[in-house]
């Protein structure tokens, strides 16, 4: 796609976002007038659809664009440039768009059958040791975290199902599918606010089976307890901070000029796992602010990418606090 092509998909995409919610907001507008809803209750409708217009202009940008291009991360400014902001007839729609490869999906603690993925809560364990929690409290943690969506009731060791939650205040069961939103962490045995917020910068709610890779070229060092979680328990956290500090300004060019480092060329091959490794991007993650009158609310909408390139959008979630 060349240069200008680019520039024209950017202002079909910033008008989408602009009539859709001009749409939108004449409704609920007329609407608000016809059912006497508050000037308030019709400002949040208002926002909720203009939410639904940036969604689709997201969509449209990602789909159309980054799919085509080297899909590295920084895109080109012309593509999507930071912030991107849509003005509106009451207000604004801001787009933001960020590398979000770097998590640990919470739907692979099951497999495709439902059963439990032993090496997963092993990944899962260090990760949260990585964050300060201690190991048997972790690998306890962990097993809650699966037995939450596998499939049967058995609890694993550490773990609880439906059983143990039965007797809670607000009795709930056990998902028993794939986590659909991280806000279910709220409803899991042992975890307490401070913990969840610890956890958050780190995990994701991926789709099920789909086994997204790490991007070396954009982790954090704060993001480097990976690593250790997924890439090799071999790997100490220190060294793989160490290692994302010194990277080199460009990035690395492939994953195998990571792999060439003697830190990790030390560590024995039959405990990494380079398949989680990339310099690519898997995961978009499109934040959208959007102010009208005085309310301001922000939204997000993740896009994973498939086996064929392509990136599939998961839900629209409101961005608490
Ligand atoms: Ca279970």
């Amino acid at each position: 796609m060349s240069g200008s092509e680019r520039g024209a998909t950017l202002l079909t995409v910033m008008m989408i976002v602009a009539l859709m919610s001009a749409v939108a907001v004449g409704v609920t507008t007329r609407l608000a007038g016809s059912i006497g809803l508050s000037r308030a209750a019709s400002a949040r409708a208002d926002i909720y659809w203009t939410a639904r217009s940036a969604v689709v202009a997201s969509d449209a940008i990602v789909s159309g664009i980054f799919v085509n291009d080297t899909n590295r991360w920084p895109y080109p400014q012309a593509v999507a440039p930071e912030p991107m902001i849509v003005p509106l007839a009451a207000g604004d729609v801001t787009i933001l768009f960020e590398d979000a490869s770097n998590c640990f999906n919470l739907n692979l603690l099951a497999d495709a059958a439902g059963g439990a993925d032993m090496s997963q809560i092993a990944a899962f364990t260090r990760l949260l040791e990585g964050i300060g929690v201690d190991r048997a409290q972790a690998s306890g943690l962990a097993s809650t975290a699966a037995d939450w969506i596998d499939a049967d009731d058995a609890a694993l060791s550490g773990g609880a199902e439906s059983g143990w939650y039965m007797d809670t205040e607000t009795a709930h069961a056990t998902a028993g599918t794939a986590f659909v939103s991280l806000s279910e962490l709220r409803a899991l045995r042992g975890y307490e606010p401070d913990l969840i917020a610890a956890i958050l910068p780190h995990v994701c709610v991926g789709e099920p089976g789909l086994a997204g890779r790490l991007n070396l070229n954009t982790m954090t060092p704060e993001q480097a307890v990976l690593l250790p979680a997924m890439f090799s328990a071999g790997l100490d956290l220190q060294t793989a901070r160490r290692l994302i500090e010194a990277r080199p300004v460009s990035g690395w060019q492939g994953v195998e000029e990571f792999l060439a480092l003697d830190e990790i060329a030390m560590i024995a091959e039959d405990i990494r796992s380079p398949d989680v490794l990339s310099v690519e991007t898997s995961r978009i993650r499109s934040l959208m602010t959007v102010r009208i009158g005085n309310q301001k609310r922000a939204f997000d909408i993740v896009f994973d990418r498939q086996g064929d390139g392509s990136y599939r959008p998961g839900r629209l979630e409101e961005v608490q606090g």
